[in-house]
């Protein structure tokens, strides 16, 4: 009988350290969601995002280029990195007196969920120490560039898929695929969720969150040329 009670007693004391830890969570750096404002005064938000890669800026269409082509007998596709280019806003929480407060986005990571099974894993980019990236109360700023996928985890996602491929670097870049094996039997487009979470520090070491931005990306053989 006391044997029972004590159990009982164990897990209403395990219910309320789950209830008060549950509810201790999302202000944390990295965790999703904007936060922290209450210490800076500033609330950061995102106010526009546009994708770019080596053929120009699409707006706010997400699709990215697995594989370089040659265009024609002298010009290959511009192929690259994928970058985000963000514009925030600080919205002052005490709009009658002027904030002289600054948020510095110092880190951030790039994480991509695969929308159906069998998809190749992505490995999350991870950033720290970026200097330049900065928040004002009551004004936009930027847009400033995040890096969101490279070519070294495009080349992963080619072989993953059963592409081998080989490069040329004279005259110009140029790489010529066959295809073949591969650890993951599926086929473009490949669709991941994408999540772009940022944060840092104000003036006086108030730590703060911002985003994150979600976009649908679609992976796939693109014609830049
Ligand atoms: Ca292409």
């Amino acid at each position: 009988m006391k044997k029972g009670f004590g159990v009982i007693l164990l897990v209403l004391f395990c219910v309320m350290c789950g209830v008060f830890f549950w509810s201790c969570g999302g202000t944390n750096p990295g965790s999703p969601g904007s936060g922290g404002s209450s210490d800076t005064g500033i609330e950061a938000t995102v106010t526009a995002v546009t994708h770019s890669q080596p053929s120009g800026d699409q707006g706010d269409i997400w699709e990215v280029d697995l594989f370089m082509d040659q265009c024609d007998a002298t010009t290959v596709e511009k192929w690259g990195n994928d970058y985000a280019h963000v514009t925030f806003h600080g919205n002052s929480l005490n709009p009658n007196v002027t904030s002289t407060n600054e948020l510095f986005v110092t880190n951030y990571t790039v994480t991509f969920i695969p929308t159906q099974p069998g998809l190749p894993p992505i490995e999350q980019l991870s950033y720290s120490n970026q200097t330049g990236i900065y928040i004002q109360a009551e004004q936009d700023t930027g847009p400033f560039n995040f890096l969101i996928m490279d070519t070294g985890r495009k080349i992963q996602l080619q072989n993953d898929i059963g592409f081998s491929c080989s490069f040329v670097t004279t005259p110009s870049f140029l790489q010529t695929c066959t295809q073949g094996g591969g650890a993951y039997k599926v086929s473009t487009p490949l669709l991941y969720n994408m999540i772009l979470q940022m944060w840092g520090q104000d003036n006086y070491g108030n730590n703060f969150t911002v985003g994150p931005i979600e976009r649908v990306i679609d992976i796939s053989d693109w014609n830049n040329c």
